[in-house]
């Protein structure tokens, strides 16, 4: 490990932290993470959602920021946002390099706020046919949103995000695994610490995801958090994960500061996405503001790469994600279409 000094970082004593209710009866026998995840995936993000230590950040729901209305922008017709995403987006070779050493990398207008607009609009529609209003509801989440809207399917295979996906990860094949629609309502907190490779079921480091916001996100907001370096993994990786408890994320952000690790928290601008390689340790804020902060991920996945062996709990249910495919097998089934290919 070139660039970190190594320290052992304990994790708190279980004792500290509240026990966790929101996690399937199934799952909460032992603490074993080697296990299938017996809840839905939106299940999964409750649950993990609640591994966040908020100790450092309270929320007061009584004091929410309220935010300035913004401007609604004009949306596009089909075949204007077909031509945006059919539209190649540059990236230069110094851009690629900062992307495999920071491990992250942010870029701007990729998307025009009239498309970011309709993905909203068309995501919110497409939750709300499935879910009720529920004001106890804090986040909300659904995945393989493309699977029901020709809207959305134009962003997840498009060739723009697929080949600037492929670029970065320098492969010249990607699959999309999977999108995920993620609102924090108004007081919801943090997201935890993690690194997604963490979570992926996939026997490859080629995967990264797409974070796209669909509103300007200023920091009160929730946006996501990022920390540079490429080698930072290998301590998390060595810091206990535990499944009923805060410690994780709280050991995490004490390794982060006791290092000194930089963390990129800045304000997203409209138009403006990160792509994070799946070793990128990242997480989220709190929303303290009186709107929702809703953000749009996208994984894409090197052509060729297989399940591996014994996928855990922490997966969560990988296997709609891949429908028919097995642990070990090649992932190729019709949910993980191949979106860029160099030959093309
Ligand atoms: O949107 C968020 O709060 C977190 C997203 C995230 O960490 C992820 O998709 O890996």
């Amino acid at each position: 490990m070139a660039n970190y000094q190594k320290i052992n970082v304990e994790a708190k004593s279980l004792s500290n932290f509240k026990a966790n209710s929101d996690i399937p009866a199934a799952n909460a026998q032992t603490d074993r993470i080697d296990e299938t995840w017996s809840g839905t995936n939106e299940q999964w993000w409750n649950w993990y959602t609640s591994l966040a230590d908020n100790s450092k950040e309270p929320l007061n729901q009584e004091t929410l920021i309220p935010l300035n209305e913004q401007v609604a922008p004009q949306l596009p017709s089909i075949k204007e946002l077909q031509q945006e995403l059919a539209e190649p987006y540059p990236i230069s070779e110094e851009q690629i390099q900062q992307f495999q050493t920071d491990s992250y990398i942010r870029i701007k207008n990729i998307l025009s706020p009239g498309s970011l607009s309709l993905l909203r609009q068309e995501l919110k529609q497409l939750f709300y046919r499935h879910h009720k209003l529920d004001p106890n509801r804090k986040f909300s989440s659904m995945e393989l949103m493309w699977q029901e809207s020709d809207t959305v399917k134009e962003f997840v295979l498009s060739k723009r995000l697929g080949k600037l996906a492929a670029n970065l990860l320098q492969v010249s094949s990607v699959r999309v695994y999977h999108d995920d629609f993620l609102c924090k309502e108004p007081g919801c907190g943090r997201t935890p610490w993690h690194y997604d490779g963490f979570h992926y079921p996939i026997a490859s480091n080629n995967i990264g995801t797409f974070w796209i916001p669909l509103q300007l996100t200023p920091k009160a907001m929730g946006p996501l958090e990022l920390a540079k370096g490429m080698e930072l993994h290998k301590l998390v990786k060595e810091i206990p994960f535990d499944k009923f408890s805060q410690s994780h994320d709280h050991a995490i952000r004490e390794m982060l500061q006791a290092l000194d690790i930089q963390v990129d928290s800045e304000p997203f601008l409209l138009g403006e996405v990160s792509f994070q390689h799946c070793l990128n340790v990242h997480g989220a804020g709190a929303n303290h503001t009186n709107e929702q902060r809703i953000a749009f991920g996208i994984s894409y996945f090197e052509n060729g790469s297989r399940v591996i062996s014994s996928p855990t709990l922490i997966s969560g249910d990988w296997q709609k994600f891949m429908p028919g495919i097995q642990p070990s097998e090649i992932i190729s089934s019709p949910y993980n279409p191949i979106v860029y290919d160099l030959v093309d």
